[in-house]
């Protein structure tokens, strides 16, 4: 095992690291840029080092600044937590190189999965099934209205470098696939420097279900069930659930041994997260994450485990400590997003808190790096802290969410709390009816176009 961890990461992501070293007996090493020598996760960690300036480019994206950190604080693995350099295929290699462990998958997992074509043929060869559309990339107008026809309008163009909805065309029919065939290559070219574009089934009513799967990288694998994140705002999530309230147990083990033995078969070690579009009982691959997910607690609360200490392991060499078997639902849980952000229109919103009052007692858990007297830097993403909360059942479990979110406080900015105190109040919520355009056509009736 381990002595010596360091987590190149910020705010909440970094704490919920540094708290599964210490039960571990791992040390931790914090890294940070200069504006946030005050951090809670500079504070929590056994060490801490500077890695560079406020901007995310060149400090939590700073590779050189990160392997230099561990090799001054002699930290033998680096865990990358999410987003920043979590799915970056070079740092992973570049890790290795320096024989320092990537708590994570291979960089040539990483390399499969962040090509969305690529991604896609793997999952397909892997017996996932996958959203009907082209065999690849398409070339040309005449290639394109040649797949929309042979699936059917309406379709989507997706761009292959693109990812978490950004590059994406509808098309209704072919007058309409012309004009967006042709914007979403230019607009691939502009955002990634790459111009291929595929095409896909466009799924109208949709629910966004993800599987949490776990590796050994030695031929073991597990999944841990779904969970339900169809409550999306340009595509970020808000609020997560699981078990996923339309899943039966039975569309959940077929669909969960299928991911469970794609992963097996190529040998992919740690946490994994297979994506997937829902409808009328079916599932289609969209994407797979190769990262531990922002709402991993919610899987973590029904299922009893740590996924962060079972990273840790499976890196070290070591196997999970549980099997399949070893796996069972124990009720109901729920995330909620508190972003320092100002409703209606979610505009980020930094600044000064004066009060944190964190909620607790039976079920809740809340994940946060804020403290009383902190100023939230500008300069990075406007997550600030997850509220989950784990009941017997759905009911227990919104109950608990509206009590605890009751007694969470913070003064001095905004905060998306607001926001789910007025959907706890809606029925189709409450009855956890909704698809991936339920919120946004919710904003819309509630605060007109945002
Ligand atoms: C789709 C789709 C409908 N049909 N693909 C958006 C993000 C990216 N991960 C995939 N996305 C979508 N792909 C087909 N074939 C609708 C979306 C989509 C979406 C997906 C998940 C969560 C929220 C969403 C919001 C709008 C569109």
């Amino acid at each position: 095992m381990f002595d010596k961890i360091l987590i190149a990461n910020r705010g909440e992501i970094a704490l919920r690291v540094i708290r599964a070293c210490r039960e571990m007996g791992i040390a931790s090493v914090a890294v940070h840029s200069t504006a946030d020598s005050d951090a809670m996760h500079v504070r929590m960690a056994d060490e801490s080092i500077c890695i560079g300036p406020a901007s995310s480019t060149d400090s939590y994206l700073n590779k050189a600044a990160i392997i230099s950190a561990c090799e001054i604080t002699g930290a033998q693995a680096v865990h990358p937590g999410y987003g920043f350099l979590s799915e970056n295929e070079a740092f992973a290699q570049a890790l290795e190189d320096h024989d320092i462990t990537f708590i994570g998958p291979s960089a040539e997992h990483i390399r499969i999965m962040g090509d969305k074509i690529t991604a896609k043929e793997t999952a397909k060869a892997l017996g996932i099934p996958v959203v009907p559309g082209s065999d690849g990339g398409v070339a040309s107008f005449e290639d394109a209205i040649g797949v929309a026809e042979g699936i059917g309008f309406p379709v989507i163009i997706k761009a292959t470098a693109g990812g978490g909805g950004r590059g994406m065309k509808v098309a209704k029919n072919a007058k309409e696939l012309e004009i967006a065939f042709r914007t979403a290559r230019s607009e691939a070219k502009a955002a990634f420097g790459n111009d291929e574009v595929y095409i896909e089934k466009y799924l109208q009513k949709p629910r966004h279900i993800e599987i949490q799967v776990f590796g050994d990288g030695k031929g073991n694998a597990v999944h841990l069930g779904e969970r339900d994140c169809s409550l999306q705002r340009r595509h970020q999530k808000v609020f997560e659930e699981a078990p996923g309230p339309a899943i039966t147990p039975e569309l959940r083990a077929k669909i969960g041994k299928i991911c469970a033995d794609a992963v097996a078969k190529i040998n992919y070690i740690g946490a994994g997260t297979v994506e997937f579009l829902y409808e009328d009982g079916e599932f289609f691959f969209i994407e797979m994450n190769t990262r531990l997910q922002v709402e991993h607690p919610v899987t973590e609360a029904i299922f009893g485990v740590d996924l962060v200490r079972e990273q840790i392991r499976v890196a070290a060499g070591l196997g999970m400590s549980f099997t399949q078997d070893d796996l069972e639902i124990n009720g109901h849980a729920i995330e909620v997003r508190i972003n320092a952000e100002k409703l209606p229109n979610f505009s980020p919103c930094p600044g000064k808190v004066r009060t944190f009052h964190a909620p607790g007692g039976l079920g809740v858990r809340m994940d946060s790096a804020l403290y009383g007297g902190y100023s939230i830097p500008p300069y990075y993403d406007s997550l600030i802290g997850k509220l989950i909360v784990h009941g017997r059942d759905r009911p227990e479990a919104l109950a608990r969410l509206r009590r605890a979110l009751g007694e969470l406080v913070i003064d001095g900015i905004d905060t998306t709390i607001p926001l789910f105190h007025a959907l706890l109040a809606e029925p189709d919520v409450q009855n956890g009816e909704y698809n991936i355009h339920w919120l946004e056509k919710w904003l819309d009736a509630q605060f007109g176009k945002h």
